[in-house]
């Protein structure tokens, strides 16, 4: 099957990247941000889309503070509805063996009149920032068009790619659909004494995101977004990759060394970024520096296979151009299908479409060497040095919350499945478990532990009361088919481990309330994913992976704010039902009286 099967085509590589607008910030001040329905272009051969966006512009002004130089944001809301999203479900998955969600266009979906009825409730949530409860963007304290609310962002972190989006309850995923995400970063002393690029030319963005449109009557795209789902895959994998809000943009590069500022800012699509020339993968160019939370300790190569980024995940590398002749041209692929679940693919053939991974066009960006500076500054060894990997030592007395991932399958036929996050209690031996943890320790030895579940669902009773500046264990046990990026706010983690897992889920095990499960951990399991930590993931992180058939284990210490905030995965069909959870920081002070 080849990709000439799809209507649509659009000549890839054709427009110049586009640089969202910078407001650089280098005293403490209060900042005015409307969000407003405005037209964007999403290619030079598309029509004009209505969108929803930051100031007008998608994605939203990159704002760029100094570390502790505390801003004031006030968001007003100008949205106008509808909704500027067609959000459909199609009754089928493929149309002439081409799955539907490759296609533009509804495909015989009908149009969600709640969804199109939306008229623009927004919550702003700045994602990997350190925030007070109060301005971190609770998913029910929404403003409505024409109000608007004052946030306070104190940036007191290390230097980081954070990013602003919505997180209104139940909608988040068509709300960053239509436009409303922006970048935001922190900068700090240590990445100025590393003399890194910072702001254009030599730093850029780039924000992936996929996004899929209508068609007009003659069958051509016209430029309405268009959210597509199917009864297979509850998820909207979209066809066209957008980095910067361009489909497949170009961008000239001087023969010197880039630093990319590299987001997800998907709903749901993983991208395993594979760079190539002549067509072969030319990793050797690439290392990575930094991730969520900033600096990494060392340079690290990006992973052989591509560079994996999960929804909300960050990367900060340099590629390295200086060794090339003028009008070499490289390009970046995206080579992992959808749903992801975190196995391998050869890098090799990641110019291929893949039809059933709904990855129609695996193209992402084009480098293209013009003349200009011809400089490689020699990357410094030692990047990092305020962070250390926790050590077994200090892992001991933690606390260990466990939580597992769960996709339960709807009783009524058409509706798409449930996930959730189930928090777990360890249960005494009296009480009937639910969930038996095996454990293989080096000796062989198995150690079982028992768990049953105490929530479900975001609305059930809040139970993770972590105490501020204590830390904690978070065991995320994945028993569905997936990998789901789970994001914590406040505070980034370390990532301790990644373990094979075998899971076993009896019929009707998953019920609204209980949770069956046999959870081997360690015991691998032949399902071609390498269940191991990858060397860009031992720096700080605020969004974690879970593949299928794994556990893993984050070490997370919330420190400065106290308050109510949330944890859930990433992939934002998955958190708008019902993949989210409340939990609580307190000051020790307060504990006796709770
Ligand atoms: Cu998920």
């Amino acid at each position: 099957m080849t990709v000439d099967l799809i209507p649509g085509r659009l000549n890839p590589f054709v427009d110049l990247l586009p640089v969202p607008p910078r407001r650089v910030i280098k005293a403490p001040t209060r900042l005015t941000v409307r969000l407003d329905t405005v037209t964007h272009r999403f290619h030079r051969d598309l029509p004009l889309s209505r969108v929803w966006a930051y100031d007008g512009h998608l994605p939203g002004p990159t704002i760029e503070v100094d570390r502790g130089i505390q801003l004031e944001v006030q968001w007003e809301n100008h949205l106008t509805g509808p909704l500027p999203v067609v959000v459909t479900r199609t009754s089928f998955h493929a149309k002439e063996g081409v799955p539907v969600q490759c296609l533009p266009g509804r495909s015989g979906g009908a149009v969600d009149a709640d969804a199109a009825a939306l008229s623009g409730y927004a919550v702003v949530h700045l994602h990997g920032a350190m925030t007070q409860a109060t301005s971190d963007g609770w998913t029910e304290n929404l403003i409505a068009p024409g109000q608007w609310t004052l946030d306070t962002y104190q940036n007191d972190q290390r230097g980081a790619l954070l990013w602003y989006h919505d997180h209104v309850m139940g909608v988040t995923r068509f709300d960053l659909y239509a436009g409303l995400a922006g970048l935001w970063i922190v900068r700090d002393a240590r990445e100025r004494e590393l003399q890194l690029p910072e702001g254009p030319p030599y730093e850029l963005p780039l924000m992936l995101a996929d996004r899929n449109f209508d068609t007009a009557a003659d069958g051509s795209m016209s430029g309405q977004l268009l959210h597509k789902t199917d009864p297979d895959v509850m998820e909207c994998f979209s066809p066209f990759t957008t980095v910067n809000g361009v489909i497949w943009p170009r961008v000239e590069v001087e023969p010197t060394t880039y630093r990319f500022r590299v987001l997800n800012g998907s709903n749901a699509r993983t991208y395993r970024l594979v760079l190539t020339r002549d067509g072969q993968p030319d990793h050797e160019r690439i290392v990575q520096i930094g991730s969520d939370g900033g600096l990494l300790v060392a340079p690290v190569p990006i992973p052989a296979q591509g560079l994996v980024l999960a929804s909300a995940e960050r990367a900060d590398i340099l590629i390295d151009f200086s060794d090339l002749a003028f009008g070499t041209e490289l390009t970046l692929w995206n080579n992992a299908p959808s749903p992801f679940n975190g196995a391998f693919a050869d890098p090799s053939t990641a110019d291929t479409a893949d039809l059933a991974g709904l990855l129609p066009y695996p193209e992402v960006l084009r480098f293209r060497v013009i003349d200009g500076r011809r400089v490689a500054p020699t990357p410094r060894a030692v990047l990092a040095t305020d962070f250390h990997r926790a050590d077994p030592k200090e892992l001991e007395d933690c606390l260990v919350r466990a939580i597992a991932l769960v996709e339960q399958e709807s009783n009524r036929v058409g509706e798409s499945s449930m996930l959730t996050m189930r928090e777990l209690t360890e249960s005494a031996a009296t009480e009937e478990s639910e969930i038996t943890l095996v454990e293989v320790g080096p000796g062989q030895n198995e150690q079982i532990s028992r768990w049953r579940t105490v929530a479900t669902r975001f609305e059930d009773r809040t139970n993770f009361f972590p105490v501020m500046g204590r830390a904690e264990i978070w065991r995320l046990i994945n028993l569905t088919g997936d990998t789901h990026p789970i994001h914590v706010h406040l505070n980034a983690f370390q990532i301790i481990s990644r373990q094979p897992a075998a899971v076993e889920v009896p019929d009707g095990g998953i019920t609204d309330t209980t949770t069956v499960a046999m959870v081997r951990i360690g015991q691998e399991v032949d399902d071609g994913i390498n269940h191991s930590l990858d060397a860009n993931e031992l720096g700080l992180k605020d969004t974690v992976r879970v593949n299928a058939n794994e556990v893993v284990d984050i070490l997370v210490r919330f420190e400065t704010f106290a308050g109510r905030f949330m944890y859930h995965c990433h992939i934002l069909e998955h958190e708008d039902r019902d993949m989210m959870r409340p939990f609580v920081v307190m000051p020790p002070e307060l504990m006796p009286f709770m």
